[in-house]
């Protein structure tokens, strides 16, 4: 850290260099009306700088928030956000702009496995209007292939043994509901930022799911006075590096042990459906509809898909940035092609350019700044395969239209599993939960995919009945196998 730069307190907020913004409104007006769980990148690169935004408006009503943290892992972010008063920096970086501003819009944190009591009680209080979440596509504990509620799950069957001690998100949001409906209090609004189709929806089934099981009585509660509103996200956010740090302090003069970088480009679809109040956040660029889904899909599909596309292969072919895939001529070839396999079920929108989209898309993916790590959008594909990849395969299957792209990425992933090294015998830096039991099928399998398409809480029963998707992945592995993946991606695109 170079010695001039300054420690980021409320303190020090005006000795930072005039090119930092920072907070314009007093924060200690604030009150914690939204309780939010993962504050991590994305939640301070997205939510947390619309509510800034809003707040540097002084007729806006004084909406702050707290931080909640159910992770054994969170207890870095509580020590890093108490050392500096809850402030952090955000930095937007492009090829062309590269701006620091410090939000002040959360004011509080806590650090739910030392603090459980505390937790649920901080959401049952009056004052707590929205409990939102972005917690990821694990935390939701759904089984992928048949979409229900894994209530096996030894987090969820701790939870279900101790209502009033949970560990987990669902638990800790079901026994504050719990508490607000005996005290006689309205509920606060559950609302899901994670990047799943229906966001809302599916927060909703499984909260209900959970109920249903522990309190019946909840349960019936929450369908009748609970809103879960739908919203699509949407911001690069790479995770943040040391070399981050180091740069802030160098460029902008901020000590700060945790700052985020991310890209220019922002965007919030969200439906207006509230139990107890919201922000004006359409005042600062959220777009309020009553078809959230369709964006979604879009996203999903398009930005959300492509980065799959890209990962395995890339990581394969020993890359270590997005942007160093995107210098590559074939890859942004193979991406474009890929999106427009998957165009056909894109749903088409009013005022919205699916071809404008796709090329912003080539360009935030190729922004030289932003060091997004291969290894980030790699990760959990267990996971994300399903909600991003699978189901434009089945419905491109359904209306015999090509998947050969799409397959491809598939055996990409089998492939990625199945090696565990890059194509120059650089072992694989796999982040995925399922990683160990996903290795142990696809090694010995070697070019047969089966085993893999097999695994039924991913690819559920449909598609793995399908002999043309079983085809094409065989094809595709077996390509992978015997040529590698530069020659791979060229037979695809070839004419
Ligand atoms: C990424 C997303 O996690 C991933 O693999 O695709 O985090 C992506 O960067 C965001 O959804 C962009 O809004």
């Amino acid at each position: 850290m170079p010695e001039l730069s300054i420690k980021l307190t409320t303190a020090n907020l005006s000795r930072l260099s005039a090119e930092v913004q920072t907070p314009a409104y007093d924060r200690r007006e604030l009150i914690p009306h939204t309780i939010h769980i993962g504050v991590g990148g994305f939640h301070r690169a997205h939510q947390a700088l619309y509510l800034d935004d809003l707040l540097a408006m002084k007729d806006t009503e004084r909406w702050g928030e707290c931080g909640l943290g159910v992770l054994k892992s969170d207890d870095r972010m509580r020590d890093v956000l108490a050392s500096q008063d809850h402030l952090y920096t955000l930095v937007e970086r492009s090829a062309d702009t590269q701006s620091a501003r410090v939000i002040g819009s959360l004011v509080d944190y806590i650090y739910a496995p030392e603090a459980r009591e505390a937790a649920i009680e901080k959401m049952s209080a009056v004052e707590t209007r929205i409990v939102s979440l972005t917690i990821t596509e694990g935390g939701y504990f759904i089984d992928e292939g048949t979409g229900g509620f894994l209530v096996n799950h030894p987090a969820i069957q701790h939870d279900l043994q101790n209502p009033t001690e949970p560990k987990s998100s669902i638990g800790l949001i079901a026994e504050a509901l719990d508490r607000r409906r005996v005290r006689g209090l309205a509920p606060f609004t559950v609302m899901s930022c994670d990047n799943l189709q229906g966001n809302g929806h599916v927060i909703s089934k499984v909260l209900s799911a959970y109920a249903s099981l522990s309190n019946p009585a909840l349960e019936a509660w929450i369908t009748a006075n609970v809103a879960f509103p739908n919203s699509m996200v949407d911001r690069i956010t790479p995770a943040t590096t040391p070399a981050d740090i180091e740069w802030v302090g160098s460029r902008f003069g901020i000590d700060d042990a945790w700052p985020v970088v991310t890209e220019p480009f922002l965007q919030w679809v969200i439906e207006d459906t509230f139990s107890n109040g919201r922000p004006q956040w359409e005042r600062v660029g959220a777009q309020f509809t009553t078809d959230v889904a369709s964006y979604e899909i879009m996203k999903m599909r398009l930005l959300n898909g492509s980065h799959l596309a890209m990962a395995y292969l890339g990581a394969l072919a020993g890359y270590t940035y997005v942007q160093d895939i995107m210098a590559d001529p074939l890859f942004v070839t193979f991406i474009e092609r890929f999106m427009e396999e998957v165009t056909p079920v894109v749903p088409i929108i009013p005022n919205t350019s699916i071809s404008g989209y796709k090329k912003s898309l080539i360009e935030r993916f190729s922004n030289p700044t932003i060091n997004d790590q291969v290894t980030r959008i790699c990760s959990e594909g267990s996971a994300k395969i399903p909600k991003w990849l699978l189901p434009s395969i089945q419905e491109l299957l359904d209306r015999d239209l090509s998947v050969d792209l799409l397959s491809l990425v598939v055996a990409s992933w089998i492939f990625y599993f199945g090696e565990g090294v890059d194509q120059s015998g650089k072992p694989l830096d796999i982040v995925d939960v399922r990683a160990d039991e996903l290795t142990r099928i696809a090694q010995p399998a070697g070019t047969n995919p089966l085993p893999m398409l097999a695994v039924q809480s991913i690819f559920g029963e449909r598609l793995f009945a399908n002999e043309t998707f079983r085809q094409k992945t065989a094809e595709a592995l077996r390509m992978l196998s015997n040529e590698g993946v530069t020659a791979t991606i060229k037979r695809y695109l070839a004419p």
